[in-house]
């Protein structure tokens, strides 16, 4: 008699539910395809009371299994999971964003979009004006959530129930249900943005709440068309300059100080749309261009007056921050990859799993936190970057209250500098507070079997000092195949997370998240399902804390 175990091997799963065989589907990554919601999450430790906001993420998670078996992580569903901390309580949710993918997959009970941003690659049956997946970043403005995509215009949130805004859910009371965009969900500035793709990376200036962002391949599929927006805290159009790159590629990330914007511009090279309707992957790997970066005024500016810099064949993942130099320079600091950290998207004609593209020069190491300096005086293109950190890590973050301006901080997810093998899977296992003057660096590894997460800052107080305050993560623990939400505190970040808020489930590798206050959000709505709570239930239990004992 056969136990389990063996009978599931000998039984295929549906073949819409028929992932490949490959890292990016099994084990701990194996696809999640649920939404959860989790009342009072079992808490380790002590979440600080002045903890009030929620934090967003966003988590890229296939729900059927890819039409190609070459298919990328980067190419799954976007779910939405959001913590609520709240008088050392933490609520958890989770939620697919309602994309036309999500919509019509859903019709069909199987995939039929094809390879990532290969529209040319999707079932003939598939009618849609979005290809949106919604997986990349998720931020908060207008009070909503924007799920962002960079192909793509956001998708609208709310930021209590994670629904989708727009016709699927038309109780929604929806301030500006006017364009059939917003029918769909998606949000386009009240009609001001008209390009059709939207930076999965803006940035917002402190000082004034302007929201500052960007498009690329803004004209269609492999044009080198890339637009410049700026808008106010409350959705004015500002600003609006259409210009030109040197050459079409994957403009992920930007960074912007008081007076510059700077585009960047990394040698993940966009193929050519008859490439891709032969089936090419949208992007592929070009060993003969430089990283480039572009800089243009904030403010009135023109198409002429991008400026373009270079340097050596170099990846690019996230910016760090941004300032403006004393000397009118313009100073960027960023991790900087000396291989293709995207080595999916190889050279074309080349193996993901073999390209020597993938790996760092010989002798050399993965990456830097390095500054970038462009003179907008200056009467060559050339841009050598000058070390920071000497840390292998990504996911920079910063204290958002001095986003675009000086400072002194950075938090990293990173590679364990004390471990004697890579950290699992490919994923970052500590994280780090650095001093990026003094280049000193604070750090918390968490084991060999964990994967830890970009973080997200929380300030101590409003008027706390820049860096100080806590930090969250997300910790997959693959021991256990089980997740958890961390919080640090960023004056004892060597000792690890003073709270451990615990999932009863595995989450997959995330990508980019929010911390957002709740004096932010805009109405008190319920977060998790208290319906059927009455008013006199919940007066018999308001102001008692509840003495449990235990014996
Ligand atoms: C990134 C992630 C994406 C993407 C392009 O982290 C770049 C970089 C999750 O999707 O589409
Ligand atoms: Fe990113």
């Amino acid at each position: 008699m056969p136990y389990i175990n063996e009978v599931e091997k000998s039984l295929l799963a549906q073949p819409e539910a028929r992932f490949p065989a490959s890292p990016f589907y099994e084990g701990p990554e194996a696809p999640c395809r649920f939404e959860a919601e989790v009342y009072n999450c079992v808490v380790r430790g002590t979440i600080p009371e002045k903890i009030d906001g929620t934090y967003y993420r966003c988590m890229p998670d296939a729900l059927w299994a890819p039409l190609y078996q070459d298919d990328v992580f980067i190419n799954g569903d976007g779910a939405i999971g959001a913590v609520r901390i709240k008088n050392g309580h933490a609520d958890f949710k989770q939620k697919f964003v309602r994309t036309e993918k999500f919509l019509i997959e859903r019709a069909a009970r199987q995939s039929v979009f094809g390879k990532y941003r290969n529209r040319y690659s999707d079932d003939p049956r598939v009618k849609h004006q979005v290809h949106s997946t919604a997986n990349t970043h998720i931020i908060h403005y207008e009070k909503q959530l924007l799920a962002l995509k960079e192909d793509s215009k956001p998708y609208a949130l709310d930021p209590d129930t994670l629904d989708t805004k727009g016709i699927i859910n038309p109780n929604l009371d929806y301030m500006y249900q006017s364009s059939d965009l917003e029918l769909l969900g998606l949000y386009d500035f009240h009609g001001q943005y008209s390009a059709p793709t939207f930076t999965a990376h803006p940035k917002v200036d402190p000082s004034s709440g302007d929201l500052i962002t960007m498009g690329y391949e803004a004209k269609g599929d492999n044009t080198t068309d890339v637009v410049y927006y700026l808008f106010d805290k409350d959705g004015r159009k500002l600003e609006e300059c259409w210009f030109k790159a040197p050459y079409v590629g994957m403009m992920h990330d930007m960074a912007a100080t008081d007076k510059w914007i700077v585009f960047i511009l990394p040698p993940l090279q966009t193929t050519t749309v008859e490439a891709m309707e032969k089936g090419a992957k949208h992007f592929a790997w070009a060993e003969d261009k430089p990283l480039t970066f572009g800089i243009l005024p904030r403010r009135n500016p023109k198409p002429e007056d991008i400026k373009w810099f270079r340097y050596k064949n170099a990846f690019y993942g996230h910016t760090g921050n941004a300032f403006d130099g004393a000397d009118g320079c313009v100073y960027l600091d960023a991790p900087l990859t000396y291989c293709n950290k995207f080595w999916f998207f190889p050279p074309l004609g080349q193996d993901p799993l073999t390209t020597p593209s993938s790996k760092p020069p010989p002798g050399q190491v993965t990456s830097h936190y390095v500054r970038w300096k462009f003179d907008p005086n200056a009467t060559q293109p050339f841009v050598e970057p000058q070390e920071l950190i000497n840390v292998d890590g990504e996911m920079p973050k910063v204290d958002d209250r001095y986003a675009t301006k000086p400072y002194t901080n950075l938090f990293l997810a990173m590679a364990d500098p004390d471990a004697s093998q890579a950290p699992v899977g490919g994923m970052y296992n500590a994280i780090a507070r650095c001093d990026i003057n003094t280049g000193k660096v604070v750090h918390w590894a968490a084991g060999p079997d964990t994967a830890l997460h970009e973080v997200a800052f929380i300030p101590r107080a409003a008027d706390a000092p820049e860096g100080d305050g806590y930090l969250v993560t997300i910790a997959n623990r693959r021991d256990k195949m089980l997740s958890s939400i961390l919080v640090l505190d960023t004056d004892k970040i060597s000792s690890g997370p003073i709270a451990i808020i615990e999932l009863p489930f595995r989450l997959r590798n995330g990508i980019h998240g929010s911390w957002v206050p709740s004096e932010e959000l805009l109405e008190d709505k319920d977060f998790c399902d208290m319906s059927g709570i009455t008013e006199a239930i919940r007066r018999e239990f308001e102001g008692t804390t509840v003495n449990v004992v235990l014996s």
